[in-house]
């Protein structure tokens, strides 16, 4: 891996991921500044830029010159103080991964109610499974969600010192009856989206003036969920300002987008005026989530962003993939974004993605939990 740049940041050492007791909640405002006050602020806070399309970058660019990989860098860096939102090309995952996906996506979506009811989320301490429409509001302003989802991810070994602790992530899989192919076709989804996801941190960690393998040990063992969507058409019966997913920002680190070609995703840009987010070709959504705002002390912006559902009689489905740092590591500011001014705020991943989960729930019925 070449390392860019940065002879700042290899005067510092203090990068390394911390860990704590499996399972031990750390408040986002509680922690210390653990001594950082006096690390010069490479990158300075400056106000974000309004934009009216959401920018895309090359990723490509990553494998080639110093000079390419610059200014990749520095388009990232644009687009995630602007916007917190870009899309990639030449993301180098084959069309067909993502036509299979989308082929077990509605075979999945298309089951009958009570089989996938089987394998509710709500029957998850780790987070995973079907979550039916209305069992999520993302707008805590508005009624539940529309759209439905299914979650799963890699799933660690069960002698993993997090596994089945009711940690979200750290658990099994749950997968319908009757369909034995899945776990593994949708595994490879899954493996395609973690090599993708750490070239897309590679190329932030330059955007950050860091090494490139900056966030890797946070990363050795991530929270990972690749999380299928299905938006149906608007009915008839929604709700006043019920949508397919009310207006949110992402939780963790990064979340990498596929969308089908129906559209609704808007983005909300720094005037408060919502943007198109349309598929476009062979391209995918990359955007920041909050711990990666922390990290940066919001020199990166976590956005706003919805879905909005079809006026058309078509279903949509997406697939998110959410990159998260692993459950235990203490997120606080890298040391490009540090400054002389405030104690910068920390916190640990995992208990930031909990009280997420937890307070986006709407109240259903819990069943025994599985780990
Ligand atoms: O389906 C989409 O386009 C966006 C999904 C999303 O925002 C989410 O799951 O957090």
């Amino acid at each position: 891996m070449i390392a860019l740049i940065v002879p700042w940041s290899l005067m510092t050492s203090t990068h390394a991921v911390t860990r704590v007791e499996p399972g031990i909640v750390h408040s986002c405002t509680a922690a210390s500044a653990r001594g950082l006050a006096s690390v010069k602020t490479m990158i300075p806070y400056t106000p974000p830029q309004s934009v009216s399309a959401l920018p895309i970058v090359d990723l490509s660019l990553l494998d080639e010159s110093r000079d390419a990989r610059l200014t990749l860098a520095a388009q990232i860096r644009d687009a995630c103080r602007n916007i917190g939102f870009f899309y990639v090309r030449n993301h180098g995952v084959p069309r067909a991964v993502f036509d299979t996906q989308y082929a077990l996506a509605r075979e999945l979506f298309d089951l009958p109610l009570d089989v996938k009811m089987e394998i509710a989320q709500s029957r998850s301490a780790a987070k995973r499974g079907y979550e039916p429409a209305a069992t999520q509001r993302l707008d805590d302003g508005s009624p539940p969600d529309l759209k439905e989802s299914f979650r799963y991810g890699p799933e660690p070994a069960r002698d993993h010192p997090l596994y089945g602790r009711g940690l979200p992530t750290y658990g099994p899989n749950q997968w319908p009856r009757g369909k034995p192919e899945m776990a593994t076709s949708m595994g490879r989804y899954a493996d395609a989206m973690v090599s993708l996801g750490l070239r897309v941190m590679r190329a932030i960690a330059l955007s950050l003036e860091l090494r490139d393998d900056f966030f890797e040990p946070y990363y050795a063992d991530p929270m990972t969920t690749v999380r299928l969507l299905k938006y149906p058409p608007h009915p008839d019966h929604a709700l006043m300002n019920q949508i397919g997913a009310g207006a949110h920002t992402d939780w963790g680190g990064i979340t990498i987008l596929a969308q089908d070609e129906v559209g609704g995703l808007e983005v909300r840009n720094v005037d408060g005026v919502w943007i198109q987010a349309p598929p476009l070709p062979d391209t995918l959504i990359v955007n920041i989530g909050d711990l990666l705002a922390m990290w940066t002390g919001n020199r990166y912006r976590s956005t706003l962003h919805r879905v909005k559902t079809s006026a058309a009689r078509t279903d949509r489905y997406s697939i998110a993939f959410f990159f998260d740092p692993r459950y235990d590591a203490i997120i606080e500011r890298v040391p490009s974004c540090r400054g002389e001014d405030v104690a910068p705020d920390a916190c640990t991943a995992g208990a930031y993605i909990a009280e997420r989960h937890r307070a986006t729930a709407v109240e259903v019925e819990v069943e025994k939990e599985k780990g």
